[in-house]
C-alpha cells in the first residue's frame, strides 16, 4: 500500500490513492520508518509543490517504480538507525530507479565516507543530511527534480516523429522489447498491425511532396485516434509505413481494430491524384499475433509475419486487411 501525503489532505495510513490527478506536479516517493514524524519540516515544505507518496514497504516502492502510471519522479530513502540495511535497500532499489531513469537520493543522519561513496557508486544522486537547514535540503531536491524534468523532455522529444507526431521507430523498438518481456511473464498475446499507404508514390509525384507530407499527417492522426487504449503504441515505421503495437491483444482484436482503421482512412476522403478517379487515398494493413511466452517465438518473427501479411494485402488488391 502507498500513502499519499498532500497539501490539505488528512493523512490516513494505508489509504490507496492515485497520483495521476496532479499532472504538473512532480511526484516524490519517500520510503522510511516513520518519515512523517522524523522529517516533518522538510515534508511540509516539499508538499507545497510536489505530491509525496509514502510507500509502506520496499515491495510497495518497487511496485510503484515498475508501474507506468504511478512511477515517481524522485525516490527518497530515509535512512534510520540501521545503516547496514541502507546499502542493501539502495542496491535493490537502484537497479530499478536506473532502469526507469528516476533519480534516487537518501536523507538521513551522518554515515561514514566509505558508506557514502558506496551509495554514489550504486547510482544514488545525493546524500542529504536531515539535520541541515530545510531550505538547503529542499534546494538540492529541487535540482534533482529539475534534472528529471529536463531528462523527461529530451526523452519525449527523442521518441516522437517530428513530421507526424506519432512515436518513432526507436521508441517502437524500445517498447516492443519491454512489452515482449511483459507478455512472456503474463502469458498474454501481443499483436502488431503494419500499415502502408497505397500508391503513395503516385500521390507524391502528382500532388507534390508538401501535400504528401500533409497526407501522412492526416493518416497518422486518424490511426492514433483509432488506437485509443493507453497501452497501444502508434509509430511511424518508415517513410509511408506505420506500425501499431498492441499488448494484451489477440489476433481477433487486432483484426477488428485494423478493419476499423482501414474504414476511418476511407472516411477521411483524401483526394488522390486525378489518375485515381473518385477513389480516395487508402491503406493496406498486415496483422500478426503471437504468444511471447510460447517457445520459438521472437519479436523479429512477429514483424516478419506482419510484413508478409501486408504484402498479401497489397497483392490481393490493396485497401484491405490481411493476416
Ligand atoms: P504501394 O501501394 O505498393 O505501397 O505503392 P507506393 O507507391 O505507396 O510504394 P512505394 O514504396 O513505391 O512508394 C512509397 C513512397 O512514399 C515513395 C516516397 O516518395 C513516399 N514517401 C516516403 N516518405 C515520405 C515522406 O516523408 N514524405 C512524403 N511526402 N513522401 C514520402
Ligand atoms: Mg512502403
Ligand atoms: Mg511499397
Ligand atoms: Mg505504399
Amino acid at each position: 500500500t502507498v500513502l499519499e501525503f498532500m497539501q490539505g489532505a488528512d493523512v490516513e495510513p494505508g489509504t490507496l490513492t492515485s497520483s495521476s490527478r496532479y499532472q504538473e506536479r512532480m511526484t516524490i516517493a519517500l520510503l522510511g520508518e516513520d518519515p512523517i514524524t522524523e522529517l516533518w519540516p522538510i515534508l511540509s515544505t516539499l508538499r507545497d509543490e510536489n505530491n509525496i507518496l509514502l510507500p509502506q514497504s520496499l515491495a510497495a516502492l518497487q511496485e510503484m517504480l515498475l508501474s507506468d502510471e504511478r512511477c515517481p519522479d524522485l525516490v527518497l530513502l530515509h535512512n534510520t538507525e540501521q545503516h547496514a540495511n541502507l546499502i542493501d535497500i539502495c542496491r535493490s532499489t537502484s537497479h530499478l530507479t536506473r532502469e526507469k531513469q528516476v533519480p534516487l537520493a537518501v536523507i538521513g543522519t551522518p554515515i561514514s565516507d566509505t558508506d557514502e561513496v558506496s551509495l554514489y557508486d550504486m547510482g544514488v544522486a545525493d546524500y542529504l543530511l536531515q539535520q541541515r537547514n530545510t531550505s538547503i535540503i529542499q534546494a538540492r531536491i529541487n535540482i534533482l527534480l529539475q534534472l528529471k524534468r529536463a531528462h523527461d523532455m529530451l526523452a519525449r522529444a527523442a521518441s516522437i516523429d517530428t513530421l507526424t507526431q506519432v512515436y518513432n521507430r526507436r521508441e517502437f523498438e524500445r517498447c516492443f522489447e519491454t512489452e515482449w518481456r511483459r507478455g512472456q511473464r503474463s502469458r498474454q498475446s501481443i499483436s502488431v498491425i503494419l500499415i502502408d499507404i497505397d500508391h503513395f508514390k503516385a500521390y507524391n509525384d502528382n500532388l507534390g511532396h508538401l501535400n504528401g507530407d500533409n497526407c501522412l499527417r492526416q493518416i497518422a492522426s486518424s490511426i492514433r485516434d483509432s488506437a485509443r487504449r493507453a497501452q497501444d503504441l502508434v509509430c511511424r515505421f518508415g517513410g509511408e509505413e506505420f506500425i501499431i503495437l498492441l499488448p494484451e491483444t489477440d489476433r481477433t482484436g487486432a483484426e477488428i481494430l485494423a478493419e476499423h482503421i482501414r474504414q476511418q482512412i476511407i472516411d477521411l476522403d483524401i483526394r488522390h491524384s486525378p489518375n485515381f478517379k473518385d477513389q480516395p487515398v487508402t491503406i493496406s494493413l498486415g496483422v500478426a499475433s503471437t504468444l511471447p511466452s510460447q517457445k520459438g517465438q521472437s519479436p523479429k518473427e512477429l514483424i516478419d509475419q506482419a510484413d508478409i501479411a501486408l504484402y498479401k494485402a497489397k497483392k490481393q488488391g490493396r485497401n484491405q486487411v490481411a493476416v
